[in-house]
Order: C-alpha cells, then structure tokens, then sequence
C-alpha cells in the first residue's frame, strides 16, 4: 500500500495518460493489445478498445471495430487474434495457425488465428452509439450508419456461436482452447488441460511471451504452453472445420462466463434493433437465445458453493473452481432472487472483492481463499481492470447504478498509478504482465470522460 500512496495521479493526468497509450499503440486500423507482448489486434480486446476510444473519437472507434469485422471468417466466426503484417515475429502467429492455407472459411487476408474470443462486441456497438448520441448529429448519423453496417456480421457471429458452439442446445457455449476463453491459465481450466496429452509430434516451437515478460511467475508454464500448442496442431489437422473440431479436438469445455456475455450481447443487441422493425425476426431469435443462455447459465450454480459452473464435456463432469467466472449469473442474470442475493454477498465478502488486504475492491481472477490462488500469476488471481470494468458495465445495465460506481470508483484505485498493467497483484497493487495494456486505458478513458 505504501508503494501505491505516492503513485496516484489525479483524474486529468490520468485521462491524458490513458488517450496517449491508446494513440500510441494505434497501428492504424487496429490497435495492438499491448506495445511489445501483443503487437496484433484482438477479438475482445478491441471491443474494450473501442469502448475507450469512442471517448476521444467516434469516427476511430468505429474503425477499430469495422478491422475486426473485415476479419471474420465466413462461418459467422470472429477470430480472436487479426494479424497485423508489421510483426511476423510474433508467436504463435498467422504461419503457425496456418488458417488461410488450410481454412476455406478463413478469409485470405487478413491473417488471423483460427479461435474465438469471448462475444462483448455487441457492448462496444451499443457505447459506441451513446457517446455518438452525446457528441452531435454527424456522429449520430456515422453510428447509426455503422450499426447498419455491423447488423448482419454480428448476427451472423452470434448466430455461429449458438448453432456451432451449442449444437444440442444447452444454453452453454463450449470452447476448444483456454484461449478461447480469455483467462487461458485460469484455475478453470486445470482439469481439462491435465486430460490434454500433448502428442510426440507437437511441430517444436520457440515462445515470445517470456522473452517479453522475463519475470516467469506472471506467465503460463512451459507445460501449459506445450497443451496450448498442441490443441492448435489438432485443430490444423481438422481443417478448422466445426464439426470436426467438435469431434477431435480433445479440449472441450462448456464456458459459463462466456455464455453469459453471449446472453447478456444478444440482449443489448436485441435493445439496439428494437427501432427498425425490419429487424423484428432477428431481435426475436436474439431474445430467445439469451433466454435460453440465461437458463444454461443458472442451471450451472452449485448448490452449495452458489458459484456457477464450467462443465467439461469430454467426462460429463461440472468444474468447482473459485473463479471469477462463477459470478457469470450477474453479468447476464436468470438466478432467483435468493440466489442472486447470494451471490452478491459471496462477491463482497472476503473471500473474494471484500479482502480486508486488498488495495481495491474489485474481483481477483481467483479466490485468495482458494488453493489454487497464485497473487502475481495471470488468470490464477491478479485483479485484471478490463474485468472490473465489465461488472461494472453490467451492474448498470442491470439496475444497479450504486454497484456499478463503486465497481468504477475502485477499478480507479486500483489503475491509479498510470502504468495501465494488464493485471495487478491485488494485495500490493503492483502492476504485472504488460504495461501500456491497450484495453487497461481504454476502461480507463470510458470510467473517467
Ligand atoms: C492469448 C490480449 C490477450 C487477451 C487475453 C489474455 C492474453 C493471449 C496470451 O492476452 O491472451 O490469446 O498470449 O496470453 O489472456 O484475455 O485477450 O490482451
């Protein structure tokens, strides 16, 4: 704590901070993730992204937005990595995916990774159009142009998710790689990751990430990089075909934090289609799968623990972990109001945001109380801003305007010194991984403008 007392800036220093970072890793089109560990564009980063930017340029925003959709793969799919041609270093990059060589659905350029992220770009469309409305008629007309625009390709990326990621129709979205997930080494994936035996003809491969990041213990193991490679060496031999990563992938994984935000998308996209009634059909079919999303989610929670679930589909068995992904029910709702009740005061508590050593009360990616709960390592309990931002958008979307200021206030306290980390060590508020994250100054600018 005494390390943080002298670094906090004050809103103004921040804001100009925060607007500089993002211009600073605009590669154009696309902004990098981050300066040196992520020099391409990704899936949900650029959403958070553009959420950011529209703050300081509406006309940008929608640019960061339009890069990812140019993108998508004509199965409805967003992919999760957009390759800019500026570093081929970077690994593992668009040879190694191999996707527009082997994918028929991947578009030839430009490169991409053959994977999806979690769907939070439905979100972005909406603030998009607000800060418009806020700005003035011109950028009122740009962004009902760009959401004319934008309809088709996320219905259809929405669509993709439910039809191919949730073909018997659980309310459940399964993912085929931690990636996919966004919290890659999360406590979550653990025992599906031990089930993944890596072949002996995983291609040998050299990492970047820890040649960035030099400090190990923020980083995934060489053990879990080898299954996250192997699981893209399954997924080249199956062409990216759906069916056949469905079949042969041997990571298969329902992932309840991401089909809350597919439930919660469907409805804010829903809510923006409401006025044209050419849309009726669609926003009909969205409100039915975010019904039926809410449902999977709920019907996930664990009666004794009140968390919600992931389930691994390759043995049947529900996951119990102490995840930030348990508290998916509230960004999407669908719980009773006993269970709901619960749930908020399970966040509260100290077990979770309520630590009476924690610098910020905002959710760590794990419980400090859990075993698996590592303080400076990645998804396995750092506090991640983006997140704090996402519950905080999602408390007010829900009702809840006091918990979603106090979610800002201290997502604030915990960024207050300006280096933008990727994630920070909850009890010491150092900033870990990255700094000059991308989507850190992006929620960022969205809470402080
Ligand atoms: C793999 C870019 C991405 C985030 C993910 C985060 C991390 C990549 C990595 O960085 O993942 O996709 O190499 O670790 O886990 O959520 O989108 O910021």
């Amino acid at each position: 704590a005494a390390a943080r007392a002298q670094g906090r800036l004050s809103d103004g220093a921040l804001t100009a901070r925060a607007a500089y970072i993002l211009r600073n890793n605009d590669l154009g089109t696309m902004t990098a993730a981050a300066p040196r560990l992520y020099p391409h564009m990704w899936s949900w980063d650029a959403a958070f992204i553009a959420i950011g930017l529209a703050q300081v340029s509406v006309d940008r925003a929608i640019t960061e937005i339009e890069a990812l959709l140019a993108a998508q793969w004509r199965t409805g799919m967003i992919p999760h990595i957009v390759f800019s041609p500026d570093d081929p270093d970077y690994f593992p990059g668009a040879d190694r995916w191999g996707c527009a060589a082997l994918a028929e659905a991947a578009p030839r350029t430009p490169a991409t990774s053959g994977i999806c992220q979690p769907p939070v770009h439905a979100i972005a469309v909406q603030r998009i159009l607000e800060a418009a409305r806020r700005e003035g008629p011109r950028e009122r007309r740009e962004a009902e142009a760009f959401l004319d625009r934008a309809w088709g390709p996320l219905m259809r990326w929405h669509r993709w998710l439910v039809q191919q990621r949730d073909p018997d129709q659980v309310g459940r979205i399964t993912v085929h790689h931690g990636w996919e997930s966004g919290m890659d080494n999360s406590p979550r994936w653990d025992g599906p990751y031990a089930r993944v035996e890596v072949g002996p003809d995983l291609p040998p491969y050299r990492r970047r990430d820890t040649q960035v990041v030099q400090d190990m213990s923020q980083r995934p193991s060489d053990r879990e990089y080898d299954r996250y490679l192997w699981l893209v060496e399954q997924m080249r031999r199956a062409r990216y075909d759906d069916a056949e990563i469905r079949r042969t992938v041997s990571f298969a994984v329902e992932d309840v934090f991401l089909s809350a935000i597919l439930a919660v998308a469907c409805d804010v996209l829903a809510d923006l289609g409401e006025d044209a009634p050419q849309r009726a059909g669609d926003v009909e079919e969205l409100r039915r799968w975010a019904g039926q999303l809410r449902a999977g989610v709920a019907a996930s929670v664990d009666a004794d623990s009140g968390l919600a679930r992931d389930r691994d589909i390759r043995t049947g068995e529900w996951l119990n972990t102490e995840t930030i992904a348990g508290f998916a029910p509230l960004l999407c709702g669908g719980l009773d109001r006993p269970a709901e009740r619960r749930l908020l005061n399970l966040l509260d508590s100290e077990r979770w945001s309520g630590h009476p050593s924690f610098i910020a009360a905002v959710p760590p990616s794990t419980s400090p109380q859990s075993a698996d709960f590592r303080p400076r390592e990645y998804w396995r309990g750092p506090q991640w801003p983006v997140m704090a931002w996402l519950f905080g958008w999602a408390f007010g979307y829900r009702g809840w305007p006091e918990r979603s200021a106090l979610m800002r206030e201290e997502g604030l306290r915990l960024i207050g010194d300006g280096s933008f980390g990727e994630y920070y060590n909850a009890f010491t508020g150092e900033p870990l991984g990255s700094l000059q994250q991308s989507w850190t100054a992006a929620v960022a600018l969205d809470w402080l403008c």
